[in-house]
């Protein structure tokens, strides 16, 4: 069995079991909390970063982070089902992933800030920052929203970005985005592991 190093409310983790369930690999992984937070887990062994998703093969080996994982889930499956071949198609797929990954990553860091700083450090300008990156990136998306379908590594992380800001911000997103809305509608009918995959602290 290969090991998903995880934690239940990752949005990275999420995406990485959305795909493997897309690929029909779900059953080769075991999943497995780490503490990103303690020193003495395994994971900071395993991935010098601390940080998950981290995929332990079978060798030891082990991989990150949430792209590469989900590349080499594909490439097990065959290849193609959820990153297209070289061509055009794939760099079109890579930027709706970095779009979505950056959405997350901005969230993650507005969640960090109050997490990890006292209160008189935090930055009204950071959060500003990272919000904007939020902002940008939702109203691109609903300007142009992704097909209902097939749904690539992209769509994935899209999923995995609006769950964690419905998580994490009380889903304010959706008041100013009914064709997102629609979409990630489309996507959790489609996709039984999204549902499946939802944070339930
Ligand atoms: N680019 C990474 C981001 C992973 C990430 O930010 N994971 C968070 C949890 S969702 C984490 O491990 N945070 C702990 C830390 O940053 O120390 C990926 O795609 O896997």
């Amino acid at each position: 069995m290969m090991k998903l190093r995880s934690s239940p409310a990752s949005p990275f983790v999420r995406k990485v079991r959305i795909a493997a369930s897309l690929v029909g690999l779900a059953d080769r992984i075991e999943i497995e909390d780490a503490d990103t937070n303690s020193p003495t887990d395994s994971l900071r062994r395993q991935n010098p970063l601390g940080k998950i998703p981290a995929l332990v093969l079978e060798d030891g080996e082990t991989l990150y982070d949430s792209r590469v994982i989900v590349e080499y889930l594909d490439f097990l499956a065959g290849g193609g089902r959820l990153i297209p071949a070289p061509g055009p198609r794939r760099f079109q797929v890579l930027t709706g992933l970095a779009l979505a990954d950056g959405v997350t990553d901005a969230a993650l860091l507005l969640v960090y800030e109050q997490r990890w700083r006292e209160r008189a450090g935090h930055s009204a300008k950071w959060q500003d920052h990272q919000s904007g990156k939020i902002s940008r990136g939702l109203a691109s998306l609903e300007a142009a929203p992704p097909p209902d379908g097939p749904f690539d590594i992209a769509a994935i992380a899209l999923a995995c970005a609006l769950g964690y800001l419905d998580l994490r911000f009380q889903g304010a997103w959706r008041a100013d985005h009914p064709k997102l809305v629609a979409w990630l509608d489309a996507f959790a009918a489609a996709v039984p592991a999204f549902e499946a995959t939802r944070f339930r602290g």
